[in-house]
């Protein structure tokens, strides 16, 4: 039984920079181990995972989902192994390298003051590189709004670049969640939060990713701005 820290990685079509992100999270201090939870990506990422798994039998685990069903779903499934597996810390991070591995450290030292650490692009000293300014605006706009409707101590809501402790973990995968997609990020600390959980943020580089194509869609964005209107008659209940 591990008491260490995972990271959980979902990937959809991400074989050209799985390799380089797991090798990266491998060579940090302190040491986590990874678990990628793969939808069955039509680019190979799934078997490339299982190579590096069988590469680092004990710090690489793989998870194959059957079908694209939702970054947020994937990462639960990723949770709900890690708790078996008697993991004392979770992050979760994207695949693109877009969140730096090299920052998680800075990440895993403040859980020393919170349950859940965010890692911010919109803190001082947090930054977007990469991105045009159409892109920046979108996430700047759509960060105020889910703010506006969720109010929470937080300050990126739409970042994948997260702690959580095994506690809040444990009361996540009891909670009624709904969502499956990227809202999952906002869902998930709206019900942390409730439950009595303390958040805390630290800034980070957010670089956009070089290689892969991102599969953010209008469709995501239309379901995201869906599930914060059914959060919202939630909230009111
Ligand atoms: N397992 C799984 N992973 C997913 C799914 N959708 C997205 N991902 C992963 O979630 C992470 C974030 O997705 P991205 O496509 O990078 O989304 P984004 O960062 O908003 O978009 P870009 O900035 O263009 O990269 C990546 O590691 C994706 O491979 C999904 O349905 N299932
Ligand atoms: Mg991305």
């Amino acid at each position: 039984m591990s008491s260490g820290v995972l990271v959980v990685v979902p990937t959809f079509n991400e074989a050209l920079n799985l390799e380089e992100l797991v090798g990266r999270l491998l060579a940090l201090q302190p040491e986590v181990d990874v678990s990628v939870v793969d939808d069955a990506s039509p680019d190979g990422t799934g078997s490339l995972a299982d190579q590096l798994a069988a590469r680092h039998t004990d710090r690489v685990n793989v998870i194959h989902r059957p079908e694209k069903g939702g970054r947020g779903a994937a990462v639960l499934n990723g949770l709900r192994q890690g708790i078996e597996g008697g993991y004392n810390h979770f992050a979760e991070m994207d695949a693109d390298l877009s969140h730096l591995p090299e920052q998680l450290p800075s990440l895993l030292e403040a859980t020393v003051r919170a349950d859940i650490v965010i890692g911010s692009r919109y803190l001082p000293g947090g930054e977007i590189t990469g991105w045009s300014r159409k892109r920046k605006a979108w996430s700047t706009l759509s960060n105020l709004l889910i703010d506006k409707v969720l109010r929470l101590p937080i300050s990126d809501y739409t970042n994948g670049f997260r702690v959580y402790s095994r506690k809040a973990v444990e009361d996540l995968l009891a909670a009624d969640l709904k969502e499956r997609g990227y809202i999952s990020l906002s869902e998930w600390a709206w019900v942390l939060h409730r439950a009595g959980m303390t958040f805390t943020d630290v800034p980070i580089r957010f670089v956009n990713r070089r290689l892969g194509t991102s599969k953010m869609s209008a469709r995501e964005a239309v379901e995201a701005l869906r599930a914060l209107f059914r959060m919202r008659k939630r909230r009111s209940r």
